[in-house]
């Protein structure tokens, strides 16, 4: 289903001057210096940029799917309203993001093309099905709580526009992750039925989530190339490690019990151990086999096509106003 066709490494340098270039501005990402549009940057190190904040970006506007399914089955007004206000965050996510990429030369329709021409990759975990109102508080906690995980290190990226518009995203993100945990409480709390129902979604969601950081190290096609350039500053199995010692204990304290047998705290090493991941599955989905990868991929281009209007009259909009700024500036020569 993805190609991702932007990140061929084609590193080495093609003249002493380009090797001359490119260690000036290693030295600057050593010295912990911000990159900024206009700089100069290796073609490659643009490329690895594009690649991904533009599935950053994806990954928030298809993000909103999973739970705007249950926008209108929300159980009270309060959760409506909490809910409303975090997927209109995702969507904002997504316009920071795809502003951010068009500022290495790219632009946001081309993005969204290769998106919806289904050879862009968004997150593995949105192509999973949201069954019931306990799933909208595992995402908040699960899947929230991961993305703050890898996206606060992402804060201190050395791409300026990519760092900035991160550190609005995490505020929110926080806000996100406290909703979805408020909601696993009460139902932890609740009944024997809604019990279940935290339990549940904790069954589903757990190990797609510890998907979410990606594969191994070992596996890492990117990770050398993006640590290097402190565009990643930990490995994709440091974050997984970080998100598992932190979360973990929060499951205990609502009673509810990790879907992984082997989940145990180790006192040599001072982390949880946990079970092997399935990464067979982690390669169908990403292979466009998930649970609702098709739903999603007819969604958003339903919601593209039904835009049309929305961004044409914006467009005419624009476009009126211009010529009547013009037209004002003329009569007042
Ligand atoms: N899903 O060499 P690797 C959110 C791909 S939004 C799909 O380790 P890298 C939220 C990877 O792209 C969550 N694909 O790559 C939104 C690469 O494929 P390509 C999104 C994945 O880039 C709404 C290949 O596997 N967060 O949290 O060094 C509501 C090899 O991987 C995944 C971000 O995008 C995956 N899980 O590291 C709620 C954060 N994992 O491109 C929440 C920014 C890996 O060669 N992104 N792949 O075809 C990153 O930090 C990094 O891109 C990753 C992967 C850690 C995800």
């Amino acid at each position: 289903m993805y190609t991702q066709g932007l990140n061929s490494i084609d590193a080495h340098p093609t003249s002493a001057e380009d090797a001359e270039r490119e260690a000036r501005f290693q030295a600057r990402i050593d010295a912990d210096e911000k990159i900024e549009p206009n700089d100069w940057m290796p073609a490659t190190y643009r490329r690895t940029l594009v690649r991904q904040i533009s599935q950053h970006a994806h990954s928030e506007i298809v993000g909103m799917l999973p739970e705007g399914n249950w926008l209108t089955r929300a159980p009270s007004l309060r959760r409506k309203a909490a809910l409303l206000a975090k997927v209109q965050d995702e969507g904002g996510h997504g316009l920071y993001l795809y502003a951010a990429a068009e500022t290495l030369d790219v632009t946001r329709e081309e993005l969204v093309e290769q998106l919806l021409a289904g050879k862009a990759k968004y997150s593995s975990i949105f192509n999973y099905p949201t069954l019931t109102w306990a799933d909208i508080g595992a995402i908040g906690w699960l899947v929230d709580g991961a993305a703050i995980m890898n996206q606060i290190p992402l804060c201190r990226c050395s791409y300026g526009p990519y760092a900035r518009a991160m550190i609005r995203i995490c505020k929110e993100e926080s806000f996100h992750q406290r909703q979805g945990y408020e909601i696993m409480s009460t139902l932890a709390r609740g009944t024997a039925e809604q019990k279940a129902m935290a339990q549940g979604a904790l069954d589903r969601w757990w190990w797609p989530s510890l998907m979410m950081f990606g594969p191994s190290d070992k596996e890492s096609q990117h990770s050398d190339a993006s640590m290097r350039w402190k565009i990643k500053r930990f490995s994709n199995d440091d974050l997984r490690q970080k998100f598992v010692d932190a979360t973990v204990p929060q499951g205990h304290a609502l009673g509810l019990v990790f879907p992984d047998p082997q989940l145990k705290w180790n006192e040599a090493s001072g982390h949880f151990d946990f079970g092997p991941i399935d990464w067979e599955e982690f390669r169908q989905v990403l292979a466009g086999n998930g649970p609702c990868s098709k739903d999603r991929m007819r969604a958003r281009r339903k919601a593209h096509a039904e835009g049309v209007w929305v961004r044409e009259a914006a467009l005419a909009h624009a476009a009126k106003r211009r010529a009547d700024e013009e037209a004002a500036k003329l009569a007042a020569e």
